[in-house]
């Protein structure tokens, strides 16, 4: 059976590649071939930008409430398509439909939504001197360019273009190559919605057309998702044309339960912040920091439930675990575990792939025991379902030893008492700190890494000063006072 073919999207509409180059989509879950797609040339890039450069003075000089219609068109077209958007999410990443059709089509909406909002906000200040007086403009940056990950395709493809177009900007969007398809219906969304064509274009494929976008001198910003060695690669293209970047990169989070912690609240954080989408989230507490009082407790109320977890077809409503994203990943994270074995730790549950299962690529939830921040596996990110488990006896060495990472993305505290909770997140080198819950990131709050992790926020209002610079225009009311 003849599978869909999926161009590229330049200009307001599909368009082909001017390579002869294609790729493949494909189903992780059945391990089948769902659509092919043209892989962009560089020719096709320079297309995109220049489409993108074409449509920015229309829509850069549209008022921002004009913008921000359009904007909440499109969320309401996605709400309306959540359960077939969330359809091509699941069978592009094999996520189950349970967290698609609940969380990365609303996200996406609600991120519509915000920015729909926040284009009508984008006011300078007044300055007054006394006669002379002054104003800034907060005006967009040009053609942007948005590089996304496999893990929220939809949702990273809203979180970049939303802000980016409430600012006036225009944009050349690249999903990740192992997922091409929700970022094409994004665009169709935008074009219903009204959006201008050339606004947002869309090319597809792999790190060679990201290093065609991060080189491009028609490009003057670049946000991507991605790990951190891909970070410093886009980070080190942009400095020949000095374009300004937003990294999200990957993270080994801590989360850390206390000894008057309520456990059932903890064990709930720890399986959300390990097992959520196969564990393939950057901000997930991997690290688990258990205090020794309340360790045996916390790991048999742990293993109990994490045994219960059902992996299987993602389009099943009742599935919790689904497919990893790719036959290398899934490789990837099973020398993970195996490494792990070899290291002393004790495995508590799962450990391999589950039987029955063979046609996808499926992982069990995995938790080791025993763990020390020493071991390969606990300092690096793995990027699937395999939990960490420490115990630590005091608030300043569990502190100073979740401090010890490269990474600093996110962190979870689970306590009873509140003075520690705030004294603890204050002290902990992390972009977010979730208290007594885990990867709750609503649109209004930034989101974003320090260290290695990142750099720049995305989401809240702090994304609109990524997508815009400010401008000071001084007005003088007498004349020029010059001592020569
Ligand atoms: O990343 P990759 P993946 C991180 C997560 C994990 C990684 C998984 O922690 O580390 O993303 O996503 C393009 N120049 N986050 O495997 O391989 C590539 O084509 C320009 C963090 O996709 O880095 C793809 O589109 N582009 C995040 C994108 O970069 C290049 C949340 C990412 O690819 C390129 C989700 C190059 N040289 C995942 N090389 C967060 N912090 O929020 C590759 N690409």
């Amino acid at each position: 059976m003849s599978v869909p073919h999926r161009q590229l999207f330049i200009g307001g509409r599909s368009v082909p590649s001017t390579s002869d180059e294609t790729f493949e989509s494909v189903n992780p879950a059945t391990g089948e071939v769902i659509a092919t797609v043209d892989h962009a040339s560089d020719d096709d890039v320079d297309a995109a930008v220049e489409a993108a450069r074409r449509a920015f003075p229309d829509w850069s000089s549209m008022p921002g409430a004009q913008r921000g219609r359009i904007l909440n068109r499109a969320a309401a077209i996605l709400r309306e398509r959540n359960d077939e958007l969330a359809r091509i999410e699941v069978s592009d990443t094999g996520k189950p439909i349970s967290e698609a059709s609940t969380v990365d089509v609303i996200s996406g909406a609600e991120c519509l939504e915000y920015y729909g909002g926040a284009a009508a906000t984008l006011h300078g200040h007044h300055y007054d001197f006394g006669g002379d007086f002054a104003y800034t403009r907060r005006e967009p940056l040009g053609v942007v360019g948005g590089i996304g990950a496999w893990n929220y395709p939809l949702q990273i493809a809203c979180w970049k273009s939303a802000p980016a177009l409430a600012c006036g900007n225009t944009m050349v969007f690249k999903p990740a190559e192992l997922t091409p398809l929700s970022a094409l219906a994004l665009a169709e969304v935008y074009a219903e919605a009204g959006l201008p064509d050339g606004a947002f274009n869309v090319v597809q494929g792999d790190g060679r057309t990201g290093r065609a976008m991060t080189a491009h001198p028609g490009i003057a910003k670049v946000s991507l998702t991605g790990e951190v060695g891909t970070g410093k690669a886009v980070m080190a293209a942009a400095a020949a044309t000095l374009k300004h970047v937003t990294l999200e990169l990957g993270g080994k989070s801590p989360l850390i339960v206390f000894d008057d912690a309520d456990i059932d609240d903890a064990v709930s954080g720890a399986l959300l912040a390990n097992f959520y989408t196969q564990g393939e989230v950057c901000s997930n507490g991997t690290r688990v920091f258990v205090h020794e009082s309340v360790h045996e407790d916390f790991v048999g109320r742990l293993t109990a439930r994490a045994a219960k977890m059902r992996i299987g077809d993602p389009l099943d409503p009742e599935t919790d675990v689904g497919a990893l994203i790719s036959r290398d990943h899934m490789e990837k994270v099973l020398s993970y575990i195996a490494i792990a074995k070899g290291s002393g730790a004790r495995l508590l549950c799962g450990g391999g792939r589950p039987p029955g299962l063979d046609h996808g690529f499926f992982v069990q939830p995995t938790v080791f025991d025993q763990c020390t921040d020493d071991m390969q596996f606990v300092r690096e990110e793995i990027f699937g379902p395999v939990m960490a488990v420490l115990t630590f006896s005091s608030e300043d060495e569990v502190v100073a030893r979740a401090n010890d990472s490269v990474y600093g993305l996110a962190a979870g505290v689970f306590t009873a008492d509140l003075s520690r909770a705030h004294r603890v997140a204050a002290a902990l080198e992390a972009g977010t700190v979730w208290i007594n819950t885990y990867n709750l990131t609503p649109i209004e709050m930034p989101f974003g890494g320090y260290k290695q992790s990142g750099i720049g926020r995305e989401n809240s209002l702090a994304a609109i000063e990524h997508y815009t610079q400010l401008k000071s225009v001084y007005v003088a009311s007498g004349h020029v006072e010059a001592p020569y």
